[in-house]
Formats: structure tokens, sequence, C-alpha cells
């Protein structure tokens, strides 16, 4: 019987979606070539109340997404990547131009401005969130505030 409750524990540790953690205005910029990297940013908000640990991100549409933080070496500016995201209880993770921000690599289509790239992001707490990113031109700096949204 106790084998049982641990055995259903897993199943629901392993994939719970979460209510309490967001990733909010979400957007990347639409890219010049096909099959090539695009950085996403947006905002993770942590309504629960513990720390909350990003550890994956993954999306049907690219083969792979990490994550990244901008640096500034000797005057360059290079990407690093990272193993997770901190995010205290009821602190917002900012992921913007020139920071932190998720690496698409290896889209399956060249993302136009007002398509949508869907993500998922997984937490070390079991949680998984579904988001959607918008896509803006390709000088955007800032979440396109349009009527379009990525919302389902
Ligand atoms: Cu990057």
């Amino acid at each position: 019987m106790f084998r049982t409750v641990i055995v259903f524990g897993c199943i629901f540790c392993a994939n719970v979606s979460a209510n309490d953690v967001y990733f909010n205005q979400a957007w990347l910029r639409e890219t010049p070539q096909e099959h090539s990297s695009v950085a996403i940013y947006g905002r993770l908000i942590n309504e629960s109340q513990g720390f909350e640990f990003l550890e994956s991100v993954t999306s049907e549409q690219a083969n792979l997404v990490m994550l990244h933080r901008s640096v500034k070496q000797q005057g360059m500016i290079g990407m690093v990547h990272i193993e997770s995201v901190q995010i205290a209880p009821g602190e917002t993770a900012y992921f913007e131009p020139a920071g932190l921000h998720m690496m698409a690599i290896g889209l399956r289509e060249r993302p136009v401005q007002g398509d949508c790239l869907k993500l998922i992001l997984q937490f070390r707490s079991g949680k998984e969130i579904k988001a959607r990113a918008i896509v803006g031109s390709i000088a955007q700096m800032e979440f396109p505030r349009k009527k379009e949204s990525c919302l389902e």
C-alpha cells in the first residue's frame, strides 16, 4: 500500500501544471533566416510560497531551448549558458535584451511577426507551465503591445 502511494506521488510530481508560476509577456524577434537561433524574453513570476528553479525549457518548434545570460567581457557582449534560474517567493525574473534570456536553437520555421512560439517550462519542484511567446519585429526591444496575442 505504501509503495502504491509513492508511485502515484511520483507520477504527479513528474508533471504538475502550476497555477502559481507564470511566464508572461513572452516575446521574441522575427529572424531574417531559417534554421536560426533566437532569444526569447518575458517575465517569470513566482506567486508560490517557496523558491522555484526553472531548469528546462522545451518547444516543439525548436531543436533545443537553453537558458542564457548575456555578459560583457572585455567590452564584448557574449552569452553564457546557465543551469537554472532561481526565483524567490513573490519575485519576478525578467528575461530581457542584454540580460537573462531563453535561446531557441534550430527553429523548425522562421519566426515571422505575429507568429507564436509554444514553450513548456519545467521547474525543479516538478511544476510545469505552458507559455506562448509572440514574435515581434526584427528591431523589437520590448514586449509588442498590440492587439494580436498568443493567449490560448
Ligand atoms: Cu543566448
